[in-house]
């Protein structure tokens, strides 16, 4: 009755207007999965391949339909007939039948798709909620929010701001809905203060604002002034948190500020070697509230990482996102030399399910803290929220109070939460 009696694999868009891979997988019970896959801006050099078509006159080569095929004509015909319920061995078949250390014959994008849909076919064939299925009776933690507020980087294209997101972190929150509260308040003040002061209040890729403000430091006064103004204490009710993603300002050895801050070119210290770049992040950490710091160091300065990890690790979080593009081989190689205390979890960057949870499986047992993340592309599915919650994830990442692709992760948050009522409890900030 599980058993796969149809897959159907297509084109559709993510939040950029880029294709994107859906699947629908339907078993004979005519039950349905379906799933579609994100899609980063900012991304590790080590990620399972995201297969596109290159025909650089079909949406600027960035098409899916060789993806699409290859789960039509591979995929499916090896599927049909298996059981929902054996993720694993899915997961594993669609391994072999790639056979390539990447992905790259198949397509990430492409074995994802398939990965999610079939949880999420064996969970409506079930009639078992998605996180309960996944992570079973003891699922029921609804992680902290690291709401985004304001978009640097590559994630925004005024180019004045390094580091590409800037988050607030509700840490006495007592629920999911109160620290989406929390968070409200905050981003309407911050709003208000770039209204007032004559900053657009457009947003980037994530939903954060956008504005045309004067580098790093004038971000973080922007957002301690809204987190006064909303009546809230730094520190002990909300933190702020990076993503300084610094892969994409390393450039010969050196952290290249001006590749963001364009109007501040001439400024002589914007090229920073690595120790001057720790410095600055410390300093940054000892002047804000900043409890948290993702890719604070290029995904290749392991060095960097060491330097960044024995100044500052024992004071806030680390996060490696294109340092352990949620590869156990990679996170492995950090805990042996002790660097960051926290892994960013990307299901595309892997590329299956099962791969996914060995990650977050060997994080925690390490004692470094998982985050589930969402990516810049991405589309209305809300798999990750329910992954969230599976495993008692302590944090999510899943972008500004804005935007529908980011709005429907948080819904999925908030209704598990009213599903679970009394029995839900909320993380805490430790
Ligand atoms: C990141 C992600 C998500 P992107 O760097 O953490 O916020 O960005 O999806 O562009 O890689
Ligand atoms: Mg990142």
């Amino acid at each position: 009755m599980s058993k796969i009696k149809n897959i159907q694999s297509r084109q559709i868009l993510d939040s950029r207007g880029n294709p994107t891979v859906e699947v629908d997988i339907i078993t004979e019970n005519d039950i349905l999965g379906r799933a579609s896959v994100p899609s980063g801006a900012s991304k590790g050099k080590n990620e399972a391949f995201e297969l596109r078509d290159q025909k650089e006159n079909i949406f600027l080569g960035k098409g899916v339909l060789k993806a699409v095929q290859n789960i039509n004509d591979i995929i499916a015909p090896e599927l049909i007939g298996k059981s929902v319920l054996d993720q694993i061995c899915i997961d594993k078949l669609m391994l072999e039948l790639d056979g390539t250390i990447n992905k790259k014959r198949l397509g990430a994008n492409a074995i994802l798709a398939i990965s999610l849909a079939t949880a999420k076919a064996a969970s409506n064939e079930l009639n078992i909620p998605l996180y309960k299925y996944i992570g079973g009776i003891y699922a029921c933690f609804l992680p902290i929010p690291l709401i985004n507020i304001i978009n640097g980087g590559k994630h925004s294209n005024i180019p004045s701001i390094v580091f590409q997101e800037f988050m607030i972190v509700p840490i006495k929150a007592n629920t999911f809905i109160e620290a989406i509260q929390i968070g409200h308040k905050i981003f309407y003040q911050l709003k208000n203060i770039l209204n007032e002061k004559g900053f657009s209040t457009n947003v980037g890729d994530e939903g954060g604002f956008s504005p045309n403000l004067n580098g790093v430091e004038d971000v973080l006064d922007h957002i301690l002034e809204a987190i006064y103004m909303a009546n809230y204490e730094p520190y002990d009710q909300v933190g702020i948190a990076i993503d300084c993603a610094a892969s994409e300002f390393y450039e010969n050895d050196r952290y290249d500020y001006s590749i963001f801050e364009k109007s501040k070119k001439n400024e002589k210290n914007l090229i920073k070697s690595r120790e001057e770049h720790v410095s600055y992040l410390s300093y940054l950490v000892k002047k804000y509230p900043i409890i948290s710091i993702e890719d604070g160091m290029d995904q290749n300065d392991w060095e960097g990482w060491k330097l960044l990890s024995d100044e500052i690790g024992d004071q806030i979080q680390l996060v490696g996102d294109d340092l352990f593009v949620t590869q156990v081989k990679k996170l492995n190689e950090g805990i042996n030399k002790k660097i960051a205390n926290s892994i960013l979890i990307k299901v595309n960057q892997v590329g299956t399910l099962t791969e996914t949870i060995e990650t977050i499986h060997i994080a925690k047992k390490n004692k470094y803290k998982n985050i589930i993340s969402h990516r810049s592309g991405d589309t209305e599915d809300t798999f990750i929220a329910d992954l969230s919650v599976a495993f008692n994830i302590e944090q999510i990442k899943i972008g500004s109070l804005c935007r529908s692709e980011r709005i429907s992760k948080y819904n999925q948050l908030l209704r598990i939460e009213n599903e679970l009522g009394k029995y839900s409890i909320y993380s805490k900030w430790n």
